[in-house]
């Protein structure tokens, strides 16, 4: 058996969301992850973003890998759209799904090694272009799933549980999702759900390419001193950069921060996002510094967290293609087939 379906009932006086949701309502089937792995805490971080935001569940689509990572969407978003796909190519699957239909709203869920190794070609390509997702990568530093093996983002001279030392140098995803153009890059880890909350719910917001490192220990081979990936060294190697509030155009707008160190950011769909500053000189809204500021801090052995970048007019492939808004497979005859004459034109067009 692969997974458990949960009980559905419920206490009646669990609170509701503005469509009347439970908590409930946004969970999936019981966990068979070992007890204690980050990527459970991700899930419920998940959970309540969505249910904060009053998301429709049936209109959120969660795509994923191969990996323990890539099985947690059956464990959140029960009544949602789902689809395992194989391993390292969920970003294909994903831009197709969105290419196909831009009225969902897209979440990849993947790990180090289906993002940074297998999957390290289609992760730089759906970032690249622009496709409108938030796309999350639970890295822990190894191969959850195959027992353990170092993955593409294990650190140079970290330790595997059996002793051995790492001689490759790392792959900084977020730090790559910056080259790459994504117009929202966030790193966190799972034990801060205070931090962790936010970054989705304003990643789902955000209309482009969003990406968030999430560092998600994995207790059952990475998680022993030695490692960089363990609970004991991100709790204390971890430096935010800021912290995040998401403000909805549904919820009033009470803000009453301190000036000059909240920054307000407005998105697209009207909502808003007060970006407390903790590093007071911090720029999140420059990738070039962002870069710089990453591979300096890594460098002095520090995990930098936080929004890294938001881009306040992100353009997503939908945009760069010019393609119709209807889901395709609503279109009929008539827009397929506009006849002979507008084919003539076309190929007037192309001599
Ligand atoms: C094409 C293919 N190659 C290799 C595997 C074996 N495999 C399954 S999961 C996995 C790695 C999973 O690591 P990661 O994506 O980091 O997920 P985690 O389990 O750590 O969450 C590998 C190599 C596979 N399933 N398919
Ligand atoms: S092997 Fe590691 S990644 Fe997989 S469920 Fe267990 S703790 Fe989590
Ligand atoms: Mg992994």
């Amino acid at each position: 058996m692969t997974y458990i379906a949960k009980p559905k009932f419920h206490h009646p006086a669990l609170p509701v969301n503005a469509l009347g949701f439970t908590h409930r309502d946004y969970e999936g089937a019981i966990s068979t992850l070992c007890a204690g792995c980050g990527h459970d805490s991700i899930s419920t971080a998940i959970i309540q973003a969505c249910f904060e935001l009053d998301l429709p569940p049936h209109r959120v689509a969660k795509l994923s890998g191969i990996g323990c990572s890539s099985k947690t969407p059956t464990y959140f978003l029960g009544n949602s759209h789902g689809f395992n796909s194989v391993h390292g190519r969920m970003p294909s699957v994903l831009s197709g799904a969105n290419l196909a239909n831009r009225n969902l709203i897209y979440l990849g869920v993947s790990g180090d090694g289906d993002s940074a190794s297998i999957g390290l070609g289609q992760f730089v390509h759906a970032i690249r272009r622009g496709v409108n997702m938030v796309y999350i990568v639970e890295n822990n530093g190894v191969y959850g799933l195959t027992k353990g093996q170092f993955s593409a983002t294990a650190d140079r001279g970290s330790k595997s549980k059996r002793g051995t030392i790492n001689t490759d140098s790392s792959i900084d995803l977020a730090a790559m999702a910056l080259q790459l153009g994504a117009t929202f890059v966030a790193r966190s880890f799972s034990g801060d759900k205070a931090q962790l909350v936010p970054l989705i719910k304003a990643a789902l917001d955000h209309q482009g390419a969003a990406f968030i490192d999430c560092i998600s220990p994995c207790v059952a081979f990475n998680n022993h001193a030695g490692s960089t990936k363990s609970f004991d060294y991100v709790r204390e190697h971890n430096e935010a950069v800021n912290r995040l509030d998401v403000i909805t155009p549904r919820a009033p707008i009470q803000i009453d921060y301190e000036a000059g160190a909240v920054e307000i950011v407005e998105q697209h769909d009207g909502s808003r996002l007060a970006l407390r500053k903790v590093a007071a000189d911090y720029n999140a809204h420059d990738p070039l510094g962002a870069m710089a500021f990453l591979q300096e801090r890594a460098a002095a052995g520090e995990i930098v967290t936080g929004l890294l970048y938001i881009d306040r007019h992100p353009q997503d492939l939908h945009a760069h293609l010019n393609t119709v808004t209807a889901p395709l497979n609503s279109l009929g005859e008539k827009e397929l087939c506009p006849g002979a004459a507008a084919l003539d034109r076309i190929n007037a067009g192309l001599r």
